[in-house]
């Protein structure tokens, strides 16, 4: 496999101003006749010879201009098709056969539930015809597809239906028209036997769009909430960056089998069923969440990414960073902005803080990559969305749309790079981001040391910020970054104080930053009359590890009186960190360490405090996960340790504050009534997270109560939090409620999900037995990434205990499924290999047992994908 670069990039030889496509499905094939109207790119074009590529084709017909090309003037090798002297501007015609049937990577064309549907970003395009498969190249497109009409009476593609019409032997066809021009990855096509639901939007000149989610008759109960998402999502758009919709249909289709979220396909999005469907009994509030967030970031797509895409995959950012920005900005909106920002940075810090520190560290626009697929990462989609977000901080909020209006103006209808992005930002408000960039270019986490100092003499405060960047592959020496520091100096009373530096400048208290550019910056501030509690980095104004040491007593304070909520939840999880590791250095010298009482006394406050903010004080009081203790604590990691002393902690808090817990069960009752709306999802957040502490102590009365909770839950979400409790305690009610929940739901295929998820992250012992077991159940599917990240995926990542067992079953456990997977689905494959790739974060033994298994896989012949990933870590 070969390495690509982003210093290798050129400008396309030839340009591709017409795609017609002609699909044809058969019960054993499908073909394809494209025509190409292609002409040389008069801006690059050196070359008379013309290559696509394409994978997995046989290639049945060639014509230049109606001519058959004789053999000669052609050849095909591996994934290319190379064409010799060919005219400056003519019609390419090629018919290519393709078998979807047994398409198992899920690119492509392909079938699921024998539905049709297609792939095509990154490079999935190449699987149906060959073609300039890059993102430069952008062309109108119809697409007339046809099929057997009984059991594919639905039949879409991008833009909106021109012609349809039936044919001889119980066919039809429907003929599509996008009059947008754009690259082959936003290309979609879908036949299958679905329900619609429909609806209609007005969009602010006036136009009406028509709105439809199609799915299998079954869901069709499910739709309500993603339509109704879809139309606060194109509300939202015009209000906040004035962008509106500019096709007549917006259609959305949901399937099974998918490789990750959902796709903005123009005109046609397609998405995984997991964030589309949504119904009280089957969904989850984090599920109507992830389905609102889902649909909106495709819609935002449809300006940040297909009416301004990217030149080249190294520019995935460019709209992947934006768009989870304005996905972000929009939940926000429509519910708590502390509590979506408070979720969106503790999975940055689990996840992007750890694929930073490893061997697949790269920038959030990366020089080089084997397989682009490999970097569709939180690095590329989080931390990007953490760069855009900085810029609007640095620019404010009017600067920062003045902004994205010259942005969408200089750029509509072209490939575009990040630092045109930047380049729009800098010219709307005269700003210099040059220092800034680098954000674009430097991996790795910045580490930014803060100390402090209070003279009462002076009358001073002095904050000294240090930055450092460690090194990561391919990067020995890091500059220092351009880094918004949001602060605030709060004073006993909980007020922020004014802040005045010497020499008189004051900080804007609106919005009071202070930008850091140099390796050490010194800030003093003046006229401070007594000892502030120094708030930094409020709302998590910078992705960076910050590290100033604070008192528990300090922290506590904050965790009650800062005026930015975020750093009210951030206080209270290093309060808990710092607890923890008391109770994790008792472990390692075996003696047991009660949880200090700054923090018993704090949770009490929350408990029993009603003035406080329902929401926040349940996130305040869900513990860290060991995934994120993990990322945070000094390395090697002590998994045994974290989970004993996590699982300790969080028995001595049930029992000290069992009488306030037990009382929140009281207040907030079991809903009769399901309603997704914000007081009621704190409610049952609360309640459940009170119910998990108190079921630390499985004692009768709770257990109890949280079987009448499986029993009588009108929800998945207190079904779920209650099913969880039960299974994950020794408790011998569980095999019975395992039972039932599945008989209960087996129709269910993404409940069925969470069923296997539950089970796979259980503590106990005999969890890997039964992850086994569980791959022979028949609702498991192996070519079902939905179902592999539910068992597997939740086995090797949600429960360390039982992955990291230092007897190396859990690892000699994924690489089978690693090297299972590569044949069948490399992306996949590819995602689960990263898992290993944290081997330097455990001890030697497993360290050792780690790359022996990499080794392992490493031996088998590997997809690009899963090759890049083992050759990484292995290096
Ligand atoms: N753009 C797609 C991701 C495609 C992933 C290809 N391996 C979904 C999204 O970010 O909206
Ligand atoms: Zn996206």
């Amino acid at each position: 496999p070969k390495t690509i670069r982003l210093s290798e990039y050129r400008a396309p030889d030839y340009l591709i101003d017409e795609t017609h496509l002609d699909v044809r499905i058969f019960s054993d094939y499908t073909d394809v006749t494209a025509q190409l109207h292609i002409r040389k790119n008069t801006q690059t074009a050196v070359a008379t010879s013309l290559e696509l590529v394409g994978a997995d084709l046989e290639l049945l017909e060639i014509k230049v201009n109606a001519e058959p090309v004789p053999e000669s003037l052609y050849s095909i090798a591996d994934e290319t098709l190379t064409m010799n002297n060919v005219p400056g501007q003519f019609i390419l015609t090629l018919v290519t056969r393709i078998d979807p049937k047994r398409n198992t990577s899920l690119e492509g064309l392909y079938v699921s539930k024998g539905m049709y549907c297609t792939q095509c970003e990154a490079e999935g395009f190449r699987k149906i015809t060959y073609y300039l498969d890059r993102p430069d190249v952008m062309a109108r497109f119809t697409t007339r597809i046809e099929a057997d009409k009984s059991s594919y009476p639905v039949l879409l593609s991008n833009g909106n239906p021109v012609e349809k019409g039936d044919l001889d032997a119980g066919r039809h066809f429907v003929k599509w028209e996008d009059p947008f021009k754009k690259p082959c990855y936003l290309f979609a096509l879908v036949a299958g036997d679905l329900s619609v639901v429909e609806d209609r939007f007005v969009t602010s000149s006036g136009r009406e769009v028509s709105l439809q989610i199609f799915v299998e008759p079954q869901d069709l109960d499910k739709c309500d909430h993603a339509m109704d998402s879809l139309k606060r999502s194109m509300k939202w758009d015009e209000n906040v960056y004035g962008r509106e919709y500019d096709l007549d249909i917006y259609m959305i289709v949901a399937v099974s089998h998918f490789n990750m979220g959902a796709m903005e396909n123009k005109g046609l999005n397609i998405f995984n069923t997991s964030c589309v469907l949504a119904s009280a009994e089957t969904t989850t509030d984090a599920g109507f969440q992830r389905v609102e967030s889902v649909i909106a970031h495709e819609y935002f797509h449809n300006w940040s990414g297909n009416r301004v895409t990217c030149r080249d995959w190294f520019q995935l950012s460019l709209k992947e960073g934006f768009t989870v920005f304005r996905d972000q900005q929009f939940s926000a909106d429509m519910g708590s902005e502390t509590v979506n920002r408070i979720d969106d940075v503790n999975f940055l810090k689990t996840v992007q803080f750890a694929e930073d520190s490893g061997p697949m560290s790269h920038p959030i626009r990366p020089d080089s990559y084997i397989e682009i697929n490999n970097f569709y990462t939180t690095t590329v989609y989080e931390k990007g969305a953490e760069v855009v977000r900085m810029i609007r901080r640095l620019v404010g909020v009017d600067g920062f749309r003045k902004g994205s209006d010259l942005y969408f103006e200089r750029h509509d209808g072209q490939a575009v790079t990040c630092d045109d992005f930047v380049q729009a930002m800098e010219d709307a408000n005269q700003i210099d981001l040059s220092q800034f960039r680098l954000w674009y270019s430097q991996s790795g986490t910045p580490c930014l040391q803060v100390s402090s100092e209070f003279s009462a003499s002076s009358e001073t405060f002095t904050l000294t910020f240090k930055q450092e960047t460690p090194a990561t592959p391919g990067q020995p020496e890091k500059k220092p970054l351009h880094i918004p520091v949001a602060i605030g100096l709060v004073d006993s009373t909980g007020n922020d104080l004014p802040l005045e530096l010497e020499g008189g400048t004051r900080i804007d208290p609106d919005n009071p930053v202070l930008e850091l550019k140099q390796p050490t910056e010194t800030f003093v501030f003046r006229n401070i009359k007594e000892k502030p509690v120094a708030s930094l980095l409020r709302g998590f104004s910078a992705p960076v590890r910050l590290q100033y040491p604070q008192s528990r007593e300090a922290l506590a304070f904050l965790m009650a009186h800062d005026r930015d909520g975020f750093n009210r939840w951030s206080a209270s999880q290093q309060l808990v960190v710092s607890v923890l590791e008391d109770m994790i250095a008792g472990f390692q010298n075996n003696e047991s360490v009660q949880p200090d009482s700054v923090l018993v006394d704090a949770f009490r406050t929350l408990l029993t405090d009603s003035s406080l903010d329902l929401a926040m004080v349940a996130k305040m009081l869900e513990l860290p996960t060991e995934q994120f203790l993990a990322e945070l604590l000094p390395k090697p990691t002590q998994v045994d340790a974290i989970h004993q002393s996590r699982e300790a902690l969080k028995q001595a808090l049930a029992s000290s504050l069992s009488t306030e817990m037990t009382s929140v069960l009281d207040r907030y009752p079991l809903h009769t009534e399901y309603h997704y709306r914000d007081q009621d999802v704190s409610e049952r957040s609360l309640r459940n997270t009170c119910m998990y502490y108190l079921m630390s102590l499985e004692q009768d009365d709770v257990v109890e109560r949280c079987l009448n909770q499986f029993k009588q839950a009108c929800n998945m979400t207190d079904q779920l939090s209650a099913f969880k409790a039960l299974v994950h305690s020794s408790r011998s009610e569980k095999s019975q409620v395992i039972e039932q929940f599945y008989q209960r739901w087996s129709n269910e295929s993404l409940v069925v999900d969470q069923w296997f998820m539950v089970q796979a992250s259980a503590p106990q012992a005999d969890t890997l037995e039964r992850v086994k077991e569980l791959m022979n159940h028949t609702a498991f599917d192996m070519t079902s990434p939905n179902k592999i990240r539910a068992l597997i995926g939740a086995f090797c990542n949600n429960n360390p205990v039982n992955f990291h067992n230092e007897d190396g079953s859990g690892y000699a456990f994924l690489a089978d499924q690693i090297i299972a997977l590569n044949k069948l689905n490399p992306q996949v494959a590819s995602r689960m290999a990263v898992i290993m790739t944290r081997w330097a974060n455990f001890d030697q033994a497993r360290a050792g047992l780690i790359k022996q298994q990499l080794s392992r896989v490493q031996s088998e012949p590997l997809s690009p994908d899963v090759y890049e990933v083992v050759t990484k870590a292995l290096k």
